[in-house]
């Protein structure tokens, strides 16, 4: 694969690999803004970043519609109105280095700063749809981007359930801002899928085709890659015949990452962080405790806007005597509360284990 032309990308990423280019900043950055600044937004590539250019790049809808659309970028954006969501773009392998120190896992060993919180501005896949028309009985959508090469399959590809980009409260966009300016090519452009509340691998980037079908994507990231596996398969020829067994993962869970912990005197620690909701419902309190979890106590909640933004919390905890290990754990609307040990999967995928921080 040719990896020659890459744009220049942001240098305040910690860099996992350069072909394709993976990074991701640090945690302690992340939690510092409510909305993530573009040279804070991690890269998660299966193959070369290329930058396209909107007058020319197609776009098109077909497969179970009345009317097949074809038109570039520049078309799509004149042709319907204009939406913007805030909504948090989360990889599913975060916080994998965790996972896979617990027993070795496949993929990017990502700490904790595969996460970007961005207002996404587009039109809406809804909007789209309707215009070219669905017929009855189809029940998946999947979106392709045959652009850009990959390393396990001909072409990036992914698809979420019809009623998901129908559906009036979920928001699903075709995008081409992000935080007010044109998505850059690191991130998309010229228009790439938002799905707020699924894994980003569904978020497919420089997305030239939507096909409205009766299956799910064929695509090796959506049918062999982004599964959780139970914990007794641990090697990939045991994985072979059960990537079919399993399902797409769609949401991930309830979650809480510590971000920094700085001391702001002898006996007492200023904790910062940012929160996941799972796929029932929106987080409503995160806790910390010193004391492996005898003593919690309550985070001040900075930061939450609308359905799909993460959550920023922080807490100042006093009387600490030593140095130690404090942990975080989020709960939502419905009661729920994140459990102290994460399930182990080959992947290292939606790792969910209290949140760690050390000071
Ligand atoms: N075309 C294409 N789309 C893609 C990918 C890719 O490799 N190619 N990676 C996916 C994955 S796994 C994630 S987590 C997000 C990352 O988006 P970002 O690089 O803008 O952070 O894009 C998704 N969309
Ligand atoms: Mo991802």
């Amino acid at each position: 694969m040719d990896y020659s032309n890459e744009p220049p990308h942001s240098e305040l990423l910690n860099i996992q690999g350069n072909k394709p280019f993976n990074a991701e900043p640090p945690a302690s950055a992340l939690v510092e803004f409510n909305l993530t600044p573009e040279d804070l937004v991690y890269c998660r590539n299966h193959g070369p970043v290329r930058e396209f250019e909107e007058d020319t790049y197609p776009f098109s809808v077909k497969g179970g519609v009345n009317q097949e659309l074809n038109m570039t970028v520049k078309q799509l954006k004149s042709s319907f109105p204009k939406v913007e969501v805030v909504a948090a773009l989360q990889c599913a392998g975060n916080r994998r280095k965790e996972m896979g120190a617990i027993k070795p896992v496949h993929g990017v060993a990502w700490a904790d700063g595969v996460i970007a919180n961005c207002k996404w501005g587009g039109v809406r896949l809804r909007d789209v749809l309707n215009h070219a028309g669905v017929l009855a009985g189809y029940s998946q959508l999947c979106f392709s981007s045959y652009a850009t090469l990959c390393q396990d399959d001909e072409y990036y590809g992914a698809s979420v359930p019809l009623e998901r980009a129908m559906s009036v409260e979920d928001d699903v966009i075709l995008a081409y801002e992000m935080n007010d300016e044109s998505l850059t090519a690191d991130h998309g452009g010229p228009l790439r899928i938002v799905v707020p509340g699924y894994l980003g691998a569904r978020w497919v980037k420089w997305v030239d085709t939507i096909t409205v079908s009766h299956e799910e994507s064929p695509n090796f990231y959506q049918q062999r890659d982004y599964k959780i596996l139970p914990p007794n398969v641990e090697t990939k020829d045991a994985a072979k015949p059960l990537w079919s067994k399993y399902p797409s993962m769609t949401s991930l869970p309830l979650n809480s990452v510590i971000g920094s912990v700085t001391p702001t005197s002898e006996t007492s620690i200023y904790i910062k962080g940012y929160a996941m909701p799972g796929s029932s419902a929106n987080v409503t309190g995160i806790e910390v405790t010193i004391d492996d979890g005898n003593t919690w106590h309550e985070a001040k909640i900075t930061y939450q806007q609308g359905k799909w933004s993460w959550t920023l919390w922080e807490v100042e905890v006093e009387g600490v005597r030593e140095r130690g290990i404090v942990y975080s754990r989020a709960r939502d609307a419905t009661g729920h509360v994140q459990d102290r040990d994460g399930t182990w999967n080959l992947r290292g995928v939606a790792f969910n284990a209290w949140g760690v921080g050390k000071w």
